[in-house]
Order: C-alpha cells, then structure tokens, then sequence
C-alpha cells in the first residue's frame, strides 16, 4: 500500500469514529451542552439556586424531587413545570403533587437565564441542573449534569398518576416502577436515598399506615412498635395539614442516616420500609450502615442516569419562553 492510501484510509477511519461520536451527541446528552450557546448559563442558575436555599434551605429537598417528578412522567421534559389550563388538567394538578414547592426557583433561574440568552435553555435542564445545586448547597454530593434536553408539550394530571410510584407501594411494584423507566434495582436502593433530606404531609401516606392499616383501625405491623408510637404523636388521623420529617433529626442533612431507620424499621413509607423485602435493596440498605458506605458516592451517576429518562434532544420538543406554558 502506498503511503498516499493509507493515509486516505486512515482518514476515512478517522471520519466515521467522528462521524459515529457525533451521531451519540446528537441523540443524548453531553455534560457542557450550552458551552457554545450560553456559556454563563449553568452559572447563572447555581446563582439564583444559592439566593433561595441561602434564604431557605429547606427547599433544597422540593428541588430534588421535582427532578425526580419531572423525570417519571412523560421524561425528563419539564412537563411538571406546566400550568393548568381550561381545558386540561397538567401534572401539577395530581393528588401527588400536593407536596411539589420550589416553582418559584425554577421560574427564577428561567427568568435569569432568558435575559443572557433568549430561546437557549429548556426549562427541563434548568430542573436538573437546580437539582443537582440545590443538594450540592447543602453539603449533599455533587455531579455533572449531562444537558441538552428539550422540554414537552404534554402534562396532564393522568399520566401522573399512572407513573409517579406511590408511597404505599410494595418492592414489586417499585421494582416495576423504576424497571419501567429503564432504571435498576440498584437505583431504585440509591435513589430511594433522596428521602435523608425533607418532609412529608402525615396524611395519606403515613396516616394509614398508622391509624387504619388494612381498614380495620390497626397499625403497620412491619414498623418498629416506638416509631409508630412516636409518629402517632405527630399524625392525628384527619388532620391534613401536619407534617414529619422524612428522616427524623437529619432532615437537613444529605447523608446515609435514612438506610440507618430503613434499617430499624423505621422506613416513613411503606416504599422505603419495603427495601428490606428484597434481596439486592436490603443487602444495600446493610451496607449502607456500615463504615464503608458509598451511598454519597453512588448517588450523583443514579441521578445522571434518572435524568436520561425518557428525554428529548435535537429537534424534538421545544425550549419553552416560560416554565409554566407550552409556547
Ligand atoms: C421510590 C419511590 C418513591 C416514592 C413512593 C416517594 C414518595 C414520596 C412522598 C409520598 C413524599 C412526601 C410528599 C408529601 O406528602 O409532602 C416524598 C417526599 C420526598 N421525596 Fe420521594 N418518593 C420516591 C422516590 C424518590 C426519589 C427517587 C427521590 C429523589 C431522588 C425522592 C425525593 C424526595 C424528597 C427530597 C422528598 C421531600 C420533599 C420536601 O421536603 O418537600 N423521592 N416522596
Ligand atoms: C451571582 O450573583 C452575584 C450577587 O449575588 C453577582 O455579583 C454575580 O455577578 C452573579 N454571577 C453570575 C454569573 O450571574
Ligand atoms: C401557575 O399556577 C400556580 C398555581 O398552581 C400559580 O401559583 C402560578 O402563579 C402560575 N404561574 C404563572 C406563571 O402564572
Ligand atoms: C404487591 O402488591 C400487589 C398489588 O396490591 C400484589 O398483587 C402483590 O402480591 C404484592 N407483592 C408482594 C411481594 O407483596
Ligand atoms: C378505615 O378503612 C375502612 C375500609 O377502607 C373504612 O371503611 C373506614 O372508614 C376507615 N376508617 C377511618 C377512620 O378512616
Ligand atoms: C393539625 O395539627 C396542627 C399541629 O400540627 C394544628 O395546628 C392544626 O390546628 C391541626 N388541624 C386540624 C384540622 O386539626
Ligand atoms: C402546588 C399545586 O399545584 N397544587 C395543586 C395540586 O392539586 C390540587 C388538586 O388535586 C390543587 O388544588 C393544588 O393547587
């Protein structure tokens, strides 16, 4: 072979690896997506994320689970972020969504980000990328968050409900959840872990599982007997408004506490309760108290991954003018 053919071989490899690089970009995410088009953009919205939570840290754990929202109904899309309309019932709207707070931060960051660079960011990076500071703001791990992610047209309340799993599900059924979105058992003992930071209403979730467990006015049997006492203390039946801390006297700190009370049966839900019921989450849950534990280590790459779910790229979707309306 002459060296004038080889090097147009070798050229002709070179070009397909890139050309194949390329391909992959274009249908995923890349850490640094907005580095030509709006450079300032992941800056400007660490930004806005450090006013809020420096005022109220207590909405760093909304802010992470509405990622999580997000990313289960209809894909990471910001399609949680969507108002309602007349004529359609969105995901905001949901039984589930009681809890959702942090819109505020959200529509902030967009705001900000649209006066450096209009018609760039889609509202459904700007979700991640806020969950991502708002753990990192308080001392919780961090990671790169892959963007590029365009928003949707669609939330409806319905689509919530049928892929938001509930709170009184068993480990069948969040298996399936979580299989359903492409994500593994393993991510499903990682993930489940975002409930070391934050609250939640006493009713439903906890107040049946309290007062009328199988409708017959008895207690949960797999929840250690002081916990239920302790929460029957905090959650009166029918009362709405009360609320708990997710995991009790860490509430505010990212750290491996939950797999501590998972551990002691102490489980808020009977979804986290519910990791000891299976092989692979329990043999997690144990790990996880002991002094080698990699829970901080695990959770920004479970997180990377929940954020892929289902997104859109390229020319797909929109990058919405406002958060709160399809354009
Ligand atoms: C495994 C299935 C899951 C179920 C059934 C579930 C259910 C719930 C429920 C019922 C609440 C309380 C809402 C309220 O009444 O105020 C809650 C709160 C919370 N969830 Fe989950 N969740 C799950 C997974 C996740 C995941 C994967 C994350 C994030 C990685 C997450 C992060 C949170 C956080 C941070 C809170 C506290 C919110 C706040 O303080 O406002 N959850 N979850
Ligand atoms: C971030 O906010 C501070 C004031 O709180 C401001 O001085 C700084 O320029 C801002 N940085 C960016 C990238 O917007
Ligand atoms: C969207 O609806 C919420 C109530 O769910 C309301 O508080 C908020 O102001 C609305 N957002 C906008 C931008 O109109
Ligand atoms: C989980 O719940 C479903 C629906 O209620 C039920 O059919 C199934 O038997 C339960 N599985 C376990 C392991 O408890
Ligand atoms: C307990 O559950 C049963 C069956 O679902 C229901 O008939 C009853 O009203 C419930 N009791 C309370 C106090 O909610
Ligand atoms: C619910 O409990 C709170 C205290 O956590 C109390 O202030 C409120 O009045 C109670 N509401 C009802 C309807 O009982
Ligand atoms: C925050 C939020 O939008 N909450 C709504 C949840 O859904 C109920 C109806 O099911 C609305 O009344 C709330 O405003």
């Amino acid at each position: 072979m002459t060296s004038p053919e080889l090097l147009s071989l070798i050229f002709f490899h070179l070009t397909l690896v890139f050309f194949v690089l390329d391909l992959a970009n274009a249908q995923g995410l890349k850490v640094g997506f907005y580095q030509q088009t709006c450079p300032s953009a992941e800056a400007i919205i660490k930004n806005t994320t450090a006013q809020y939570i420096s005022r109220a840290p207590s909405l760093a754990p909304a802010l992470l689970r509405m990622h999580f929202h997000d990313c289960f109904v209809n894909g990471c899309d910001g399609s949680v972020l969507i108002n309602s309309t007349k004529k359609n019932q969105a995901e905001k709207d949901a039984a589930p969504n009681t809890s959702l707070r942090g819109f505020q931060v959200i529509d902030a960051a967009k705001t900000a980000v649209e006066k450096k660079c209009p018609g760039v960011v889609s509202c459904a990076d700007i979700v991640a990328l806020v969950a991502r500071d708002a753990v990192s703001m308080i001392k919780g791990p961090s990671w790169s968050v892959p963007t590029g992610r365009r928003d949707g047209r669609v939330s409806t309340a319905q689509n919530a409900l049928k892929n938001l799993p509930s709170p009184f599900s068993n480990i069948t059924q969040l298996k399936a959840s979580f299989g359903s979105k492409g994500l593994s058992v393993k991510d499903l003992a990682v993930l489940s872990g975002g409930h070391t930071i934050g609250i939640s209403h006493c009713f439903p979730s906890v107040t049946i599982r309290l007062y009328n467990f199988t409708g017959k006015g008895d207690t949960d049997p797999t929840i250690d007997p002081n916990y239920a006492a302790a929460l029957k203390k905090i959650c009166k039946p029918g009362n709405l408004t009360t609320i708990v801390e997710m995991d009790p006297g860490s509430s505010k700190k990212f750290d491996t506490d939950y797999y501590t009370m998972v551990s002691k049966r102490r489980g808020l839900f009977q979804s986290d309760g519910a990791l000891l019921s299976e092989s692979t989450t329990k043999a997690y849950v144990l790990s996880q108290i002991s002094s080698g534990s990699t829970f901080l280590n695990d959770f920004g790459p479970a997180m990377v991954k929940m954020g892929q779910i289902g997104v859109l790229t390229g020319k797909s979707g929109e990058i919405r003018k406002r958060c709160a309306f399809i354009n």
